[in-house]
């Protein structure tokens, strides 16, 4: 079976998943050494899709021992224009254009994602491709006025085998944003989809090997994380670990880099984000901004506004409008165009979710509409919004990573400050506001990544994003991103004469 031509089929009522997905190593299809496969389903219905290759450590090694023999200094990716570089993220770029339909469906059908969702997704994709591909050749060094009769300079070098585990609830969007960083910094990977959404990954392989990407530089092991994952950051020759993921993971990935080699590690954790909404907001707009912060994608986001802090002055109106918007939210099959919500990843997670939400209500706070499972068929949950919501109850401090809406009350911005920020997260925050004063007071003290003013949920490729505290250790996209996928060298040149 070549790639390409089983994976960008543009048809989907055609054969367009393969029955035993493989693992792509070495830009080539292969089966899991141990023989063994997993299945994956369709969150809508938990049907059956596929069984696919179920990779361990001995896989890892493969696609560890191929990364770095295409990372060897000879290699065609190390002597390659940092322009040629960039140029096949470009192709990658438009393959992805090309078969975008198929991808979002592909997307959509294993991970639950609303399809229009999906497309959103797939354009953000796009956009940090097409950024990235543009960085490939601008990574500089620096000239450094140094004491003595030496030449200094700085070298910005790829730092090696990155290995990049991912988590199921962006599947596409964050594989192009870890790989292609790490490609345009002229590493070479090895990825490690998450166990629940392991088919996209190999559909972008497909496209990056049409693009022209050497063979080795990109391989993708699906498994499981104690299995392949753990391997993976532990293993010696890889240089660098990017991970997406719960925190516990990511303690243990912090743990494996200490225990190997030091490995750098890049974290992109859980949050417990919060939006303040201020008595001068413009609710019309503060309202629909609220719920879309938390509801979109079933809330299955690590930026989800799941602390929604609103103001005593315009408290009860809030609510009012707030629960009417959530008991508008359409949630059903995602392949219908006019649904909002689709279902959530899996059962495990739904009845986390649902765990929650009980615990939300012994613990005495008030439900105001939702939050009960819908049907029995598929992991449906109704958006669910709570109020007399206080700062140390479970819903209040844990990630809950659906589609559920805590609104706390509060009156000065003061105190919304001190209790936004007595979290042990740190991702992102919002304000809403028409005071200027409000807005950059509350920006510069709150203890957060990325603050969003008047706004919320706003990516760009340019811009970095991560987390304060345990919310994450550096930053994903931009600059500072690729950058943390280069080593710095520093060179010294003996000279007769100063210059
Ligand atoms: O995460 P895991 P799960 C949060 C969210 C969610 C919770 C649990 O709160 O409810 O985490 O989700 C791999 N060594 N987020 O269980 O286990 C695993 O195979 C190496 C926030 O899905 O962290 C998968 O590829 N890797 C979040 C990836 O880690 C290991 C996104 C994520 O799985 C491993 C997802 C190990 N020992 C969940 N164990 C975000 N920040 O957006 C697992 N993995």
């Amino acid at each position: 079976v070549e790639a390409g031509t089983v994976w960008v089929s543009k048809n989907l009522a055609s054969n367009w998943i393969p029955t035993m997905p493989q693992l792509f190593i070495d830009n080539e299809w292969v089966d899991a050494k141990s023989g063994k496969t997993f299945e994956t389903y369709n969150p809508h219905d938990g049907s059956v899709i596929a069984r696919v290759a179920e990779g361990d450590k001995a896989d890892i090694d493969l696609a560890v021992a191929a990364a770095k023999r295409a990372f060897h200094r000879n290699s065609e990716w190390r002597l390659m224009d940092a322009s040629k570089r960039g140029e096949i993220l470009r192709k990658f770029s438009d393959l992805i254009e090309r078969d975008q339909t198929y991808l979002a469906e592909l997307e959509s059908y294993n991970n639950g994602m609303v399809l229009n969702h999906a497309k959103t997704f797939i354009g953000g994709a796009l956009s940090t491709v097409r950024f990235l591909a543009s960085c490939a050749d601008k990574v500089t060094g620096e000239t450094i006025p140094s004491d003595g009769e030496v030449f200094s300079y700085t070298l910005r070098q790829p730092i090696g085998v990155c290995g990049l585990i991912l988590p199921w609830n962006g599947p596409i969007f964050i594989f192009v944003s870890k790989v292609c960083t790490a490609l345009a910094a002229g590493c070479t990977v090895v990825v490690k989809p998450a166990e629940q959404t392991p088919l996209t990954a190999l559909a972008l392989a497909a496209l990056l090997a049409e693009a022209g990407l050497p063979k080795g530089v990109l391989n993708v092991v699906n498994g499981f994380g104690p299995g392949a994952g753990s391997s993976l950051s532990h293993h010696s020759d890889v240089a660098k670990v990017s991970f997406t993921g719960s925190v516990e993971v990511g303690k243990l990935i912090q743990q494996a880099s200490g225990t190997s080699n030091l490995k750098r590690v890049t974290l992109e954790l859980g949050g417990k984000s919060p939006l303040i909404i201020m008595n001068d907001a413009d609710l019309n707009v503060a309202v629909p901004y609220a719920a879309n912060a938390v509801f979109f994608h079933q809330g299955q986001i690590c930026i989800a506004a799941s602390r929604l802090f609103v103001q005593s002055g315009i408290y009860d109106k809030f609510v009012e409008a707030a629960v009417k918007y959530a008991q508008s939210i359409k949630v059903g099959n995602p392949a219908d165009p006019t649904t909002q919500n689709g279902p959530q990843i899996d059962e495990t997670m739904m009845n986390k979710v649902l765990g929650y939400i009980e615990k939300g209500k012994k613990e005495g706070a008030k439900l105001l509409c939702g939050g009960n499972r819908i049907g029995t068929s598929g992991y449906y949950i109704q958006p669910a919004v709570f109020v007399n919501v206080t700062d140390d109850m479970t819903i209040a401090k844990e990630e809950i990573f659906g589609p559920v809406q805590s609104i706390l009350k509060f009156d000065t911005l003061e105190e919304a400050i001190d209790r936004a920020n007595a979290t042990n997260y740190g991702l992102a925050a919002g304000i809403f506001t028409t005071d200027l004063n409000n807005a950059l007071q509350f920006s510069k003290h709150v203890e957060a990544g990325t603050v969003w003013v008047n706004t919320y949920l706003h990516f760009t490729p340019q811009q970095p994003f991560g987390g304060f505290k345990e919310s994450g250790i550096g930053r994903e996209n931009g600059m500072d991103s690729l950058l943390a996928y280069t080593e710095v060298k520093t060179v010294a040149v003996a000279l007769p004469k100063k210059v």
